[in-house]
């Protein structure tokens, strides 16, 4: 089953708009397996965000997610990287759908809400950045639907 790990941005967490981003990947259908608030240090910011070292707006990124609190959540589901990036929109939420979080409640690409894992293998390798294996819970399937274990 696919994981993802989505985060709700410092731009988000001051808008107040932590819950009704979590209420649409959850009205989606992902799970929610691990979920917690935390301050994001340079470091882990550094790590989280390796692939962009050296762009121009690198160190504006590290400043931006490092600003405030965030909710990091780690998402499970059918395909769950590919559905939570739709429910996320495109990077510029200049550019992002209405309907979807950045087309929603965002106009500029430094201050887009929301992240979601690009590939399967960064929705693994980022939940194990940011979750202990112990704070992950999983789902299991039962005759009414899903439920914990
Ligand atoms: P993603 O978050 O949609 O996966 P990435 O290309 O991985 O987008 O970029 C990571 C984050 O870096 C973006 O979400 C955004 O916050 C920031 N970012 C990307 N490109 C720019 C830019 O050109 N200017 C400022 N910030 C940017
Ligand atoms: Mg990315």
């Amino acid at each position: 089953m696919e994981r993802t790990l989505v985060l709700v941005k410092p731009d988000g967490m001051q808008r107040g708009l932590a819950g009704e981003i979590i209420a649409r990947f959850e009205r989606r259908g992902l799970r929610i397996i691990g979920m917690k608030l935390m301050r994001i240090d340079e470091a882990l910011a550094k790590r989280h965000y390796a692939e962009h070292e050296g762009k121009p707006f690198f160190a504006g990124l590290v400043a931006y997610i490092t600003s405030a609190p965030v909710v990091a959540m780690v998402l499970e589901g059918t395909d769950a990287v590919k559905s939570a990036r739709t429910t996320m929109g495109v990077t510029n939420p200049a550019e992002a759908a209405p309907g979807s979080i950045r087309g929603d409640f965002g106009l500029e690409r430094g201050r887009n809400l929301v992240h979601g894992s690009d590939s399967p293998e960064n929705g693994i390798r980022e939940s194990e950045l940011f979750f202990r294996p112990e704070e992950l819970v999983p789902w299991t399937r039962s005759v009414d639907g899903w439920v914990f274990e």
